[in-house]
């Protein structure tokens, strides 16, 4: 089955937890500090992967999340990093998010995008020590793993599509000139699903795709579709087999016809792509016969089961195909880097404030938050974090109840911290 979208659920995952711990001694009525700090969850990668064809597996197995970090230990010992995920994907894979914005095109062997970061790991209490918190009694919690829906779609990487109606011999001619095993057969659409082979001319190699049949007002849905062409789209050129059997009722200038007006119904840029046209199954007229169809000159002859006029096909596809990268742009993969995820946001529900995002999350992500020490703690952080001036901005006064996450404190912005209240 080939596979060529799916929506995945990816889950990064989450950082484990600091711990709040201290080294007893003899005479100290509490000791030093020394609770370790948490592990972060590993992220989940995308990477091409020329060794998978298609994204059949994903179709299968929609969710996946990374390994998440363990927690601290006392005595310093520090939580283990969650491992990343390496999801492999075909190459030519686009990673597409929930709001439709393609934000990765891997289609180099090796390219990678972090599509969702882990959690961080929560600081354990020996890394809240300062001259002014000699022995503070609170750590961090771990922060979840992010967590998001993408799309991928495949277009394969092909240099040279294989365009024609069904039964033209396309499959046929990929089994000549490559290792590729498609099956034959006499009757329209035995080909379902794409097939790439690579095809040797000299030194060279090329990339051939053959792909199903294309019949008219396939761009309304008639036969497959036009879906498959989108496999066409990245192809560097085009070949264009016409059929002169009895196996086709149009005759093979109305192929062409009609294969091109196809062609530019998908994509105009298609039609316009640098092509071969070759007349198959050439071994079944006489010389007079080809004449009389009077097709243009510079139309290939072949015949996929003789054997006649492949190598030169061959050869003057390598060329064209050799020709345009030559004139275009590199076809390079890229990955966008997403815009940061907003650090707070403030918003009116009713009665309450209620402070959203990661700034606002670690401000208040700590162990224990009727400890007097870490409530002084979050009052220092929400005030660095500019989440204190964002609700001032916003309206928010004194004696007003703030929600972050499942808590609740009543705002005062000239507490010196231990005032706050925690609820
Ligand atoms: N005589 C002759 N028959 C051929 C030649 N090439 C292909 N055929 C026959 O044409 C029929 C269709 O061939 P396929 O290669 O399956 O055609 P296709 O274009 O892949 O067809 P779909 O997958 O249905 O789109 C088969 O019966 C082949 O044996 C040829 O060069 N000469
Ligand atoms: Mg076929």
């Amino acid at each position: 089955m080939f596979v060529d979208r799916v929506n995945l659920t990816l889950r990064g995952g989450n950082g484990g937890a600091g711990v709040s711990a201290f080294m007893r001694r003899k005479g100290l009525p509490k000791g030093r500090p020394n609770g370790g700090s948490g592990g972060s969850g590993g992220s989940i990668i995308l990477e091409a992967d020329a060794n998978v064809p298609t994204l059949l597996r994903y179709d299968r197995h929609p969710i996946w999340k990374a390994e998440g970090g363990t927690h601290g230990e006392g005595e310093l010992k520090h939580g283990k990093r969650g491992q990343n995920l390496v999801l492999p994907v075909p190459l030519g894979t686009m990673v597409i998010d929930k709001d439709g914005i393609l934000f990765a095109d891997l289609v180099e062997e090796g390219q990678q995008v972090v599509a969702c970061a882990g959690g961080k790991g929560g600081r354990g209490n020996a890394a809240f020590v300062s001259p002014a918190r000699k022995a503070p009694t609170f750590a961090e919690q771990g922060e979840y793993g992010e967590e998001i829906l993408v799309t991928l779609e495949l277009k394969l990487l092909a240099d040279a599509a294989l365009v024609g109606y069904p039964n033209a011999g396309k499959s046929t001619l990929i089994s000549r000139v490559s290792a590729a095993k498609p099956r034959i057969a006499d009757y329209p659409f035995t080909t379902l699903e794409p097939n790439l082979g690579v095809v040797k001319v000299g030194d060279r190699e090329i990339v051939l795709a053959d792909i199903p049949g294309l019949i008219e007002g396939a761009a309304s849905g008639k036969g497959l579709g036009h879906e498959f062409l989108r496999h066409t789209e990245r192809a560097r050129a085009l070949v264009v087999l016409i059929d002169p059997s009895s196996l086709q009722t149009d005759s093979p200038q109305r192929q062409l016809e009609v294969l091109l007006n196809e062609l530019s119904l998908h994509d105009p840029a298609l039609a316009a792509r640098p092509r071969v046209v070759v007349l198959s199954k050439a071994e079944l007229l006489s010389v007079e016969e080809i004449e009389s169809l009077g097709l243009d000159e510079s139309i290939r002859i072949i015949s996929a089961m003789t054997g006649a006029g492949l190598d030169d096909l061959m050869y003057e596809v390598a060329e064209l195909v050799g020709q345009v990268k030559a004139e275009a742009t590199e076809r390079e993969g890229y990955v966008l880097h997403r815009p940061l995820r907003d650090e707070f946001t403030v918003r009116r529900d009713g009665a309450e404030w209620v402070v959203e995002g990661v700034a606002a999350v670690r401000a208040v992500n700590l162990s224990d938050l009727t400890d007097p020490d870490a409530a002084d703690f979050v009052a220092q952080r929400l005030v660095a974090s500019g989440i204190v001036a964002g609700l001032v901005q916003a309206g928010a006064v004194t004696g007003d109840d703030v929600k972050i996450g499942s808590i609740v404190f009543t705002f005062d912005p000239d507490a010196e911290g231990d005032e706050e209240a925690f609820v």
